[in-house]
């Protein structure tokens, strides 16, 4: 037995409710390796769940390809005597296994597991930002079980992990860092080919591409030359070589991922060249292998002087790109972070996501809780990640689930949704057991946008803990509310950027006020937030109508991004009446008051689920009780000593 946990393939013993008697023998026309796996998988998950395979039930399951459906998607369909699972491809085949595993494990009949499905977003991606020196950057679930001491990592885990990402429908994976440096960049050379190869090979068995992380510069930095400039034909050509090498060394690879021009990172800007020149470059010399470019957008000056109120980090995606749409190449796809500032608990959606309607986009979001907790606080964030892809309803512009599914301007399968991943080489993989739903709810939510964040969290609280059903429900209510207790206790109404520096766990409500970063909240004796309107530096007014009009007014702009947006005087009444101060003094107590009432709730786990789960749940309620007491009593008193208005409930404040 494995020493680290099989998540939510754990396979425990389930109710049968008439899908037991197809568990007899597995059929499969063909033996392709996702085909093998798929078999393996069906045949260890129905032993597990049904306690009784190899030969007992009348019934079998077939798995076929049905050439009707579309690529990636599958059906499942009972019969008298046999289950079917048809599949346009290999990969929905596979996918239909791990759906029909899951009908089983929850206990569901035949006709609850009859379904015809088929992924919503083509690319659905995990970004690991893994170095290779075994430490993970923002990562908090121990190291890297992808590398370690500048070595590749193969072995069990590496199959699990990818089982992990099959069974929620992930198909590509990047295993290094944005940030590519020392070794790093020479996983593009032959040091590291023969790993690469089988990990690829490994993945693929499991309808897995994958990627690598690029460094912009290394032409110079391991191919000897003077320049990386992207028009430099000496430069151009030194790609096309070295993409033909990784196509013969690693067959089944999907692309690059490309951070550039951002945080100290080189990039065309060096040469006074554009984005698009740099990526369509890549773009092009990869192009007879069918790969594609993925070109981040998180592009800033991230030595900005604090004193400069005009100069915007919120605006500097939109502004570097929006000036070039339409001329990247169809194998770019420019990768977005679901706000413009930085995975904060709550951001408008990005404007660029709204405004490139001729270029291919993917959303990216952070499952790793660099902002949120550190995998120390339950924070479920498939509400937030929910929001951002229905953010746009009402106004009648199109919902950035259309724009990243391809739907909205007609860009194909070139487009899709990537989250920076949240794994690690701790046992339970993710830290806190509890973290293992962001990973489990990215998945499927990518697979299938119509998924609520309730169902998924239910889903894969029943299929990790063997649980009654008064644990699951607990388990349900912690999660479905933690994200808005987190936003309460830290930094409610868009306010953003209070967090320790560089850390990023804690309070510091003054930490990033004078840095380099472009992360302010400009608080003073009378207000607090970031003018962004028309008379500030203008970020609303990057948002089509009629958006741009509803953040520009402070009236009509949604009070949870109210500080995002404007600078409020304390006295703002917000629609319920309440003073600005007053409604950010409540949040903080009453977001604290949750999460103790959480953390109580949690002790009716004891017994209730695996000890080992229960132990590390309430260790980390414990630390995360301490952190949101220090939230609340630090911004409540930086608020009170710089407005000197009181609490009306005349509650504690330091
Ligand atoms: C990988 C933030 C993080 C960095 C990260 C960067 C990015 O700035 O703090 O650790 O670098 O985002 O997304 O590239």
């Amino acid at each position: 037995m494995e020493n680290w946990s099989q998540l939510w393939l754990n396979y425990h013993p389930a109710k049968d409710k008439g899908l037991f008697r197809y568990a007899g023998e597995i059929r499969s026309s063909e033996d392709t390796p996702i085909l093998k796996n798929a078999v393996r998988e069906l045949s260890r998950g129905l032993s597990g769940i049904t306690g009784a395979f190899k030969g007992s039930g009348d019934g079998f399951i077939e798995l076929c390809r049905d050439d009707s459906l579309p690529h990636e998607g599958y059906s499942i369909s009972p019969t008298e005597d046999r289950m079917v699972i048809s599949g346009g491809d290999d990969r929905g085949i596979l996918y239909g296994v791990f759906a029909l595993l899951r009908s089983f494990a929850l206990g569901k009949s035949p006709e609850e597991a009859k379904e015809t499905a088929s992924p919503d977003n083509p690319l659905r991606m995990l970004n690991h930002w893994d170095n290779m020196t075994s430490d993970i950057e923002r990562g908090y679930s121990g190291e890297s079980f992808f590398f370690e001491d500048g070595k590749i990592l193969l072995n069990e885990r590496t199959e699990d992990y990818a089982r992990f990402c099959a069974s929620v429908g992930i198909n590509a994976v990047v295993i290094n860092n944005v940030n590519v440096k020392g070794d790093a960049s020479f996983l593009i050379t032959e040091r590291y080919f023969p790993e690469l190869r089988q990990m690829s090979e490994l993945f693929s068995s499991w309808g897995i591409s994958l990627y690598l992380s690029l460094n912009f510069a290394s032409p110079m930095e391991i191919g000897g030359l003077l320049t990386c400039d992207p028009l430099d034909a000496s430069v151009k050509a030194w790609w096309s070589e070295k993409a033909e090498e990784i196509h013969r060394n690693i067959p089944g690879f999907g692309g690059f991922l490309v951070k550039a021009d951002s945080e100290g990172r080189p990039g065309p800007f060096t040469y006074g060249r554009t984005q698009a020149d740099g990526a369509n470059m890549l773009a092009d010399t990869v192009r007879p292998y069918g790969w594609l470019i993925i070109w981040r957008c998180f592009v800033y000056n991230c030595r900005q002087d604090w004193r400069d109120r005009k100069t915007d980090r919120a605006k500097a995606g939109y502004d570097s790109f929006i000036g070039s749409d339409g001329l990247y190449r169809d194998n770019v796809i420019l990768q977005i972070k679901n706000g413009p500032m930085d995975f904060q608990i709550r951001e408008p959606v990005s404007p660029l996501l709204l405004g490139l309607k001729n270029t291919n986009v993917m959303l990216e979001v952070q499952i790793a809780q660099e902002y949120t907790g550190h995998q120390i606080d339950v924070c479920c964030l498939l509400p937030l990640i929910r929001e951002v892809l229905e953010t746009q309803a009402g106004t009648g512009l199109p919902r950035v689930r259309e724009i990243i599914s391809g739907k909205a301007f007609g860009n194909g399968n070139r487009c899709g949704i990537a989250a920076v991943s949240n794994t690690g080489n701790d046992p339970n993989w993710t830290g806190s057991d509890l973290a293992a739903v962001n990973l489990y709810g990215f998945g499927r939510l990518a697979f299938d946008m119509d998924l609520s964040s309730e169902e998924i969290i239910r889903e894969w609280a029943e299929l990790t803990f063997k649980a009654d059903a008064e644990a699951i429900g607990i388990i349900e209510k912690i999660l479905t509310r933690s994200r808005a207790v987190y936003e309460n206790y830290t930094t409610p109404f868009g306010l953003g950027w209070m967090v320790t520096p560089a850390l990023h766990y804690g309070p510091s409500p003054m930490g990033y006020e004078y840095s380099a970063w472009g992360t302010y909240h400009r608080a003073d004796h009378f207000g607090v937030g970031v003018e962004r309107g028309i008379d500030g530096s203008g970020f609303a007014q990057q948002y089509p109508e009629p958006l741009a009009g509803i953040y520009n007014d402070p009236e009509t702009c949604p009070e949870e991004l109210l500080l995002f947006f404007h600078h409020v005087p304390y006295a703002f009444r917000l629609k319920d009446g309440r003073s600005l101060i007053q409604a950010l003094y409540d949040c903080h107590f009453e977001g604290y008051q949750e999460l103790l009432e959480m953390a109580e709730e949690a002790k009716a786990l004891s017994g209730r689920i695996p000890e080992a789960s229960f132990q590390n749940i309430k260790e980390r309620f414990e630390l995360q009780v301490q952190n949101a007491r220090e939230w609340c009593d630090q911004v409540n008193s930086f608020f009170y000593r710089l407005s000197a208005i009181p609490d009306e409930h005349g509650r504690e404040i330091y």
